[in-house]
């Protein structure tokens, strides 16, 4: 249970059974971490291909972002990972301000703060094109975010696309 470790003073006094009148709201599938996924193109357009050269792995990507009003995160040693268990741990200092974000691209490449990007560094596409899960962690190993997609709940338009938080 994490509510002695980070709710504040009057939050713990209504744990402790005042009543949960200051309690959050429940909202069982949110975090309340800074950094959230908020969104995936989990399918690149046009017909998939993952050669390194002329391929499209670099057009699957997952959008991070920073919706902490003020406080600066370090990607560093946050993981993503998928329902078949391939991970990849952004193993670089990358900074993000408050309401800015990374696309974590397919392919390789050349990491970019200024354009936002970080590369998977391999040309496999890694979130499935009928459904998946995106697991999302923070560098201690709680989770940060997590969403779950199918092509025909989620993505009604079939545009590969599907946005989770604004
Ligand atoms: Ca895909
Ligand atoms: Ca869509």
């Amino acid at each position: 249970m994490r509510i002695s470790r980070t709710l504040p003073v009057a939050a713990a006094v209504a744990a402790a059974g005042v009543l949960s009148l200051t309690a959050a709201p429940a909202q069982a599938a949110e975090y309340s971490s800074a950094l959230k996924i908020k969104g995936v193109q989990y399918d690149a357009p046009g017909r998939d291909s993952n050669k390194c050269s002329g391929g499209n792995t670099k057009d699957e990507y997952l959008t991070i972002k920073n919706y902490s009003k003020t406080a600066n995160v370090n990607l560093k040693g946050y993981k993503v990972k998928d329902a078949a268990g391939n991970t990849f741990t952004f193993t670089k200092s990358h900074t993000l301000q408050p309401g800015d974000y990374i696309k974590l691209r397919g392919g390789r490449g050349t990491d970019s703060d200024a354009k936002n990007v970080v590369y998977r560094q391999n040309c496999n596409f890694i979130w499935n094109n009928d459904k998946d899960t995106i697991y999302f962690y923070k560098p201690g190993g709680a989770r940060a975010d997590v969403h779950s997609y199918t092509k025909t709940a989620n993505d009604r338009d079939g545009n590969g696309y599907i946005n989770y938080h604004g």
